[in-house]
């Protein structure tokens, strides 16, 4: 009946060995509260995680209209049946008492409850003054990649058709702008062209800026219990951090931040000098073979070794590996996404899978992952800086087939420039040309760069600000308006991961008080707003979830992302799907471009592509002369160093990031008890060789301060690159005396009160990754370690040095073998 396991202390739990080209065994995860067992619910509702991107779909245990557990659904492609920490405990945040319940309105300097017509009525009349006095360039709206698919397209459709404006983009700028970037630079097209299964078929699977073992905890399952089985794939780690996938890589490359292009340039000369290339490939798929051998024929691995400090013996090693492998799988995450030359580094894996030909087949596949669990659908929707279905703004005929889509004149649909970026929406609030801005599922007063700044832009009075949350975040604080939201779980929709499986999540139970689904309010919005199409109907014609979705299916008809033969009773039941999914492809579709890159052609593409140096972007009329019959794209980078290098002042290189048991500003996991417990505080990670030269120790209480502000945490010893410290970001102020920021002369302790307001030319994605950075003892500690789990790449470099935390709740997961409870491979009962 299997066995229980502490899941904080032993985070993949057991292993289930499996050999190459086998299928995944199933294991059953199944978590619910103390005193309530499994037989005892009364109801488990279908879902998939909303923690992170990876989909790992699985079932909401109620009781009494409660959510009481979760267990993971084995008949998923995704997970079959396993579920990573974060979705065992964090559904506990539903319930927590401090959720909004009802709107609050700012009346002398402070937020008081408010009633819904109270509370929409202003951001309806505050609207309307707007639009009238300063036109639809005045408003803006900042979403997230955590709502549902069915409100991204409504707010889609009202941002762009009913208000008329261009600003409206997700905080996947921050997230996953470089990975459709690079997808777009290389194949004309975002979309992912690879699948999880391929893990199951490679023998070379490579992570470049990517700590998978605690960011999609599930999927490095899968990896691991290929490590035990028959025939185990070889794993290349590029981080400058010892990271469980270090641990285990046969190569770990450790480039100091921001070299990642002069790193992957050396692959790639390696791997052509070495003649491991697909030339019938290149010669039947591609352009621009030739400007790429010529552009890293200089990039020697002695070359990137000293720009890199990286030996070149490793360089050689990496290459050989990813050369001679015959099933090669490459991911990316935010070492390169938020990184120096984001996208340029990006392209250059896309570049290694193109010339090796390594696209299309079982364990051939590169995936530019995704990081938030909804964030392909903020893409897909047009909720991100993109028109809905990967239409292409600069394409007029793009432009009409969605004005019809819509019913409404091409012209009212702001096409005249780049639908803008976050960044510069917050840039015109600080300027006085964005008046109002509506903030949803999303935290910008902790994980926008250079924090005073963002409070300051944010707390100005001429700016109106609406936010819609679970809670009064840092960011709910400075807003005029706060609309409460419901959540996963007291919602339906349906979301997609990273590898383009679509699943549907169903209401479990109802939300607490006067909280309301984000389709809702938007559809509200709409409705007072009166938007109206060309012929006076209704401009939003549909009114919950379904007729959402089925709407969605219209606009997605044809595209790359083609939803037509997916519907809600489809999805229910059995295991997610993977778009495009149509006539053509009726059970969906498990990798793309197995014969040739389908969407690249000039007249279908999404984008002509950018510069990857300036950002410039390349014209219909260039690419039409590059690319004339739509093949894949090799596009070459020069290598450039840093922007922010260290100095005597300065003389650190800073990074941040993640730890496993948190989701970014710890809205739920800071409210899951076991979750909380396992990180409850910041920590500052350093090398043994630094900490022994500032004379330094675990747990000294030490202040790391950028050009930008500083931020106090307690020293982690570990394997980190000497020259670097780490942050993890997860760290705000809704938890800690001084509330909403650092108070007077006492720093905070958000990452994000250090890092710098910059970004990549092309993605336009803030570079989290690399600042410079100062660092000094504040009080040497009690001989307490600091915070940080021992269990990941935080772990303590002397192993055993730190005793693993503890004393935290029980986290005893059920881990089955068999699905031997009850219906658990059904669907919803
Ligand atoms: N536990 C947990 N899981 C999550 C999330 C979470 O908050 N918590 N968030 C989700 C989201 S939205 C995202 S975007 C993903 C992010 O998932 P990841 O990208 O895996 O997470 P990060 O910790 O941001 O960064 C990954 C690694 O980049 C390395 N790195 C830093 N600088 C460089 C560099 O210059 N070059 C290279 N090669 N590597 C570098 C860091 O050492 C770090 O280990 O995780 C998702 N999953
Ligand atoms: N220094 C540094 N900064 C970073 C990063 C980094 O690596 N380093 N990573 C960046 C990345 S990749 C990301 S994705 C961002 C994440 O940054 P944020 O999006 O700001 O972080 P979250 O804590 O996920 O904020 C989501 C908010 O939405 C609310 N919410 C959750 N579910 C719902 C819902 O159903 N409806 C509504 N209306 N609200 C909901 C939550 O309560 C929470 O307040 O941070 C970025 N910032
Ligand atoms: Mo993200």
């Amino acid at each position: 009946m299997g066995k229980e396991v502490d899941r904080i202390a032993e985070p993949w739990g057991s292993r289930t060995p499996y050999d190459r080209h086998q299928n995944w065994p199933v294991r059953l995860d199944v978590h619910v509260a103390e005193g309530v067992a499994p037989e005892e619910v009364d109801r488990w509702v279908q879902t998939a995680s909303i923690l992170h991107s990876d989909g790992d779909a699985m079932d909401i245990a109620v009781k009494d209209g409660a959510v009481v557990g979760v267990r993971g659904r084995v008949v998923d492609r995704v997970n079959r049946g396993r579920l990573g920490p974060k979705d065992a405990f964090g559904w506990q945040a539903n319930a927590s008492p401090d959720r909004l319940t009802r709107p609050l309105v700012r009346r002398g300097g402070r937020l008081v409850e408010s009633d819904w017509d109270t509370a929409m009525d202003l951001v309806v009349s505050r609207s309307r003054e707007l639009l009238a006095e300063r036109g639809p360039g005045s408003i803006g709206f900042y979403t997230t990649g955590q709502l549902f698919l069915e409100e991204y397209y409504t707010l889609a459709v009202v941002a762009r058709a009913g208000i008329g404006t261009n600003h409206l983009d997700g905080n996947t700028r921050l997230c996953t702008s470089t990975a459709a970037q690079a997808l777009k630079e290389s194949f004309g097209c975002d979309g992912q062209p690879g699948s999880y299964d391929d893990f199951d078929h490679a023998d070379v699977i490579a992570l470049f800026g990517h700590n998978i073992a605690e960011t999609q905890p599930v999927q490095w399952m899968r990896v691991l219990d290929r490590l035990d089985g028959a025939d185990p794939p070889r794993l290349v780690c590029v981080d400058p951090r010892p990271t469980r996938v270090a641990r285990r890589a046969a190569v770990h490359l450790a480039p100091r931040v921001g070299t990642n292009v002069a790193l992957f340039n050396a692959l790639l000369h390696e791997v052509i000098r070495s003649g491991r290339i697909d030339h019938a490939y290149i010669a039947a798929h591609t352009v621009g073979f030739d400007e790429l051998a010529e552009q890293v024929a200089g990039c020697t691995p002695r070359w990137a070794a000293d720009i890199c400090d990286v030996p070149a013996s490793q360089i050689q090693e990496a290459a050989e590996l990813l050369g001679t492998a015959d099933s090669l799988t490459s991911t990316v995450l935010q070492g390169v996404y938020q990184s120096h030359q984001a996208t340029a580094a990006a392209v250059q894996v896309n570049n290694l899978h193109l010339i090796r030909g390594m696209l299309g087949r079982p364990g051939a596949g590169v995936l530019q992952m995704n990081g938030q669990p909804t964030a392909q659908n903020t893409r897909e929707c047009g909720a991100n800086g993109d028109l809905p279905g990967f239409r292409n703004w600069e394409n007029d005929e793009h432009v009409a087939d969605l004005a019809k889509v819509w019913n409404v004149e091409p012209a009212t649909i702001p096409h005249y420039g780049p639908p803008t970026h976050a960044m510069q929406m917050f840039r015109y609030a600080e300027q006085g040309s964005l008046r109002m801005l509506w903030v949803s599922g999303t935290n910008p007063a902790v994980s926008l760069p250079e924090l005073s700044r963002i409070r300051s832009i944010l707390s100005q009075d001429r700016l109106f600000v609406v936010v819609q949350d679970l809670f009064l975040t840092e960011t709910a604080q400075l807003a005029d308006v706060v609309l409460p939201a419901a959540t996963w779980g007291e919602k339906t929709g349906t979301f997609t991961n990273a590898d383009r499986t679509v699943h549907l999540s169903d209401k479990a139970v109802e939300p607490p008080g006067g909280a309301k689904p984000d389709l809702d309010i938007f559809l509200d919005y709409a409705r007072r707003m009166d938007f109206r199409d060309k012929d006076g109907g209704p401009l939003v014609a549909w009114h919950d979830a379904e007729s959402a979705f089925e709407a969605w299916k219209r606009c997605s008809a044809g595209r790359p992302c083609d939803y037509t033969g997916l519907s809600y009773s489809k999805l229910r039941g059995g295991s997610g799907i993977q778009w495009p999914c149509n006539e053509r492809a009726p059970e969906g579709t498990n990798r793309l471009y197995g014969d040739g890159i389908a969407w690249a052609h000039p007249d279908v593409c999404e984008s002509y592509g950018k510069d990857l140096a300036t950002g410039a972007p390349v014209s219909v009329v260039e690419y039409r002369s590059l690319n004339p019959e739509g093949k894949a794209v090799l596009k070459a980078a020069e290598y450039l160093p840093p922007h922010e290098a260290p100095d005597s002042g300065h003389p650190f290189q800073l990074t941040t990031g993640r730890t496993l048991y948190h989701f970014h500003t710890r809205t739920k996991t800071g409210r899951a008890p076991q979750l909380n417990a396992a990180a409850p505080d910041v920590w500052v990670e350093i090398s043994t060789s630094d900490a022994a030269a500032q004379g330094l120790g675990e747990g000294d209480l030490v202040e790391v301060t950028s050009p930008r502000g500083s931020l106090r945490g307690r020293l982690r010893i570990t394997d980190i690159r000497p020259g670097l410290l780490f942050v993890p970001f997860h760290y705000g102020y809704w938890d800690t005396p001084a509330g909403s920021g650092p108070d007077g002369a006492v720093p905070g302790r958000a990452a994000n009160e250090t890092t710098i307001t910059d970004w990549d030319p092309a993605s336009k994605q803030p570079l989290f990754k690399t600042a410079a950075a100062a660092l000094t003892l504040v009080e040497k500690g009690s001989g307490r370690p600091s915070p940080a789990p021992t269990t990941t790449a935080s772990a303590p470099a002397t192993a055993g040095s730190v005793p693993a935390t503890e004393g935290g709740p029980a986290a005893r997961v059920l881990e089955a073998p068999d699905p031997d409870l009850g219906t658990s491979s059904g669907g919803t009962r």
